[in-house]
């Protein structure tokens, strides 16, 4: 059974842990892969806006200390390594920015073929999350404004149309506030494919209301790193 199959596509809900590897030491990613491995915590996702340490350090180390899966979830081409279970490969559909449309994924499309990992054809959405985020910024792409629902569902369509298995709803690491529930039930009920959301994501409430909206994945970065605690009062 592929990653896609298992925790994307069965209809069960997950939650992700972004780790950024900028952001960790190796005692750190170690640390923080042993709680995850205890944590209600379905999967691992790494990757940033910038990546300037070794990502498949920062996956081998995971992988002494955790069994759950760890996907990819690139600033750019750059960041890659077969080490990982799986690679999102992502399109920035809501920009018109040809080199995150198309222009990096060309560059390492061979490479990441010939390497066997699972890809996953991935539309990421970036909504604004109410202030200027990382990925609005190095990505040089303006995100769909929050109330603009009908943009937001015709991108996510657009984007099924092309083939796209699976779309993340992005408010951007660290936005003052998440998606809005009546955004993600709009997608979902115009696609079938799995939704990801993420982007100021504070709460374990927060996060089951954003499944019932229609999410299947939940991604936690800034609240994780902030408390890596989160998960023990669940
Ligand atoms: C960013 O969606 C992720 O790409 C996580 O965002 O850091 O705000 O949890 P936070």
């Amino acid at each position: 059974m592929t990653i896609y199959q298992k925790y994307f596509n069965s209809g069960e809900k997950h939650i992700a842990v972004l780790l950024d590897p900028d952001k960790l030491t190796d005692e750190k990613t170690a640390f923080y892969g042993s709680l995850i491995e205890k944590s209600p915590a379905g999967m691992i996702f790494t990757g940033g806006s910038l990546v300037n340490t070794d990502i498949e350090k920062t996956v081998e180390i995971l992988k002494n200390e955790t069994e759950k899966p760890i996907v990819i979830f690139p600033g750019s081409g750059s960041q890659f390594t077969n080490k990982a279970d799986a690679l999102l490969f992502l399109s920035l559909i809501s920009g018109r920015n040809p080199e995150y449309l198309i222009g990096e994924q060309v560059k390492t499309a061979y490479k990441i073929k010939k390497s066997g990992i699972e890809t996953i054809p991935t539309g990421y959405i970036l909504i604004d999350g109410g202030r200027i985020t990382s990925v609005q910024y190095v990505s040089n792409t303006m995100p769909i404004p929050y109330d603009k629902i009908d943009l937001a569902v015709s991108t996510a369509v657009a984007g099924e149309l092309l083939g796209m298995k699976c779309f993340y709803l992005e408010a951007g690491s660290g936005a003052e506030f998440h998606i809005k529930k009546e955004l993600i039930s709009a997608v979902r009920k115009n696609i079938s494919s799995p939704i990801i959301v993420g982007g100021g994501i504070r709460s374990m409430q927060t996060i089951q209301e954003l499944f019932s909206a229609g999410a299947d994945i939940a991604v936690i970065g800034t609240a994780f790193e902030n408390n890596p605690n989160f998960f023990k009062s669940f």
